[in-house]
């Protein structure tokens, strides 16, 4: 397995997010890659390289045009309203809500953070930008490999993606690099690609972007939305949209699932998978399903990352991983490499 490793993806350090009625430190630290790649140089699973440079024309086939140019530009115009903002991360406050105009976009630079973001959780720092468009092209490079013959590639990549949606970041994440990936696979001409994502939370953004597609089908295992982030979306009534309509399906459970209903799931969705006619995967790995996470309730440990893997070489398609959520920073290397280990020997 080819791994495309963000080697800049440590100039993304938020400081502070907004938890529980305070600002607490980040959870979505660099850590967490730095430990997945520790562990995959402990294991090495085959190469680990770094991404081609796309140019921007893959973004804009997934991210609008005016949120691309913001997320480009926002941290020099955050410093320019204050050179003290230098020193501190720019958070949302204010949002467009039912009612409020989102078509408009606003001079005032507080009043377009909240245009284009969902929650006051995703800090926008000084390399954010870098950061994930490095990732971004790490993502597309896994699709050009798996579509270029390789049986699977990971994108080892911080920020995560998969709450970004088209034109909005949320939930640690700015691009989305599940999607990115999938619309690469489909460029390359693989006609029908699927999505799944395995993070503990609903990767809402992939789900909305696909949402009206028939090409492309979404299949996602997390925490029960009426409880857990993201909360506005995840439900199981949730089935596509126009052509899209039947190729989206999600598998809520409620918090505190442990393995054996957890992959019951798994078995449902790669059904699903099957029964579309995929002819490629894309992985939305999260590990915040580990028993023990600070900010998800599944109760999943480490060895049944291995059969989580097996589950997933079994249907036989070339796959792309794609890093997303797991803040038990300590363990998350060993659970990553566990899926990718479960994978590869069982192919
Ligand atoms: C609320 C929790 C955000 C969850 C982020 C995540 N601040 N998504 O792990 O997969
Ligand atoms: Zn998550």
């Amino acid at each position: 397995m080819l791994t495309f490793y963000n080697h800049l993806h440590t100039l993304h350090q938020g400081k502070l997010e907004m938890f529980r009625g305070e600002l607490v430190p980040c959870f979505e630290v660099p850590d967490r890659a730095d430990h997945v790649l520790a562990e995959l140089h402990r294991r090495p699973l085959g190469p680990v390289l770094p991404p081609q440079a796309f140019d921007d024309s893959a973004l804009t086939g997934i991210h609008s045009a005016r949120y691309l140019s913001f997320l480009k530009t926002a941290w020099d115009e955050w410093v320019a309203l204050d050179p003290a903002n230098a020193a501190r991360d720019a958070l949302p406050s204010v949002w467009p809500v039912r009612t409020l105009r989102s078509d408009v976009l606003p001079a005032n630079f507080a009043a377009r953070m909240g245009l284009f973001s969902m929650d006051a959780g995703t800090p926008l720092t000084s390399g954010t930008w870098a950061a994930a468009r490095a990732g971004a092209d790490c993502a597309l490079s896994a699709a050009n490999a798996v579509a270029g013959g390789e049986r699977a590639a990971f994108a080892l990549t911080r920020p995560p993606g998969h709450h970004a949606g088209a034109d909005f970041f949320g939930g640690y994440c700015f691009l989305n690099n599940a999607a990115l990936a999938a619309q690469q696979l489909r460029t390359q001409g693989i006609a029908r690609v699927a999505v799944l994502d395995i993070d503990y939370h609903h990767g809402n953004g992939t789900q909305a972007i696909f949402y009206d597609r028939a090409d492309v089908y979404f299949t996602s295992i997390h925490g029960d939305p009426h409880t857990e982030y993201p909360f506005y979306l995840g439900y199981a009534d949730e089935l596509g949209c126009g052509a899209g309509l039947g190729f989206n399906r999600n598998l809520p459970l409620p918090r505190g699932t442990g393995f054996a209903a957890w992959r019951t799931a798994l078995v449902q969705a790669l059904q699903g998978i099957a029964g579309f006619g995929a002819q490629a995967l894309v992985v939305s790995l999260g590990l915040d399903t580990f028993d023990g996470d600070p900010v998800a309730g599944f109760h999943l440990h480490s060895a049944d990352y291995l059969a989580v893997g097996a589950d997933l070489a079994a249907v036989g398609l070339p796959t792309v991983f794609v890093f997303e959520g797991g803040y038990a920073v300590a363990e998350v290397g060993v659970s990553a490499v566990n899926v990718l280990q479960g994978f590869e020997q069982a192919q």
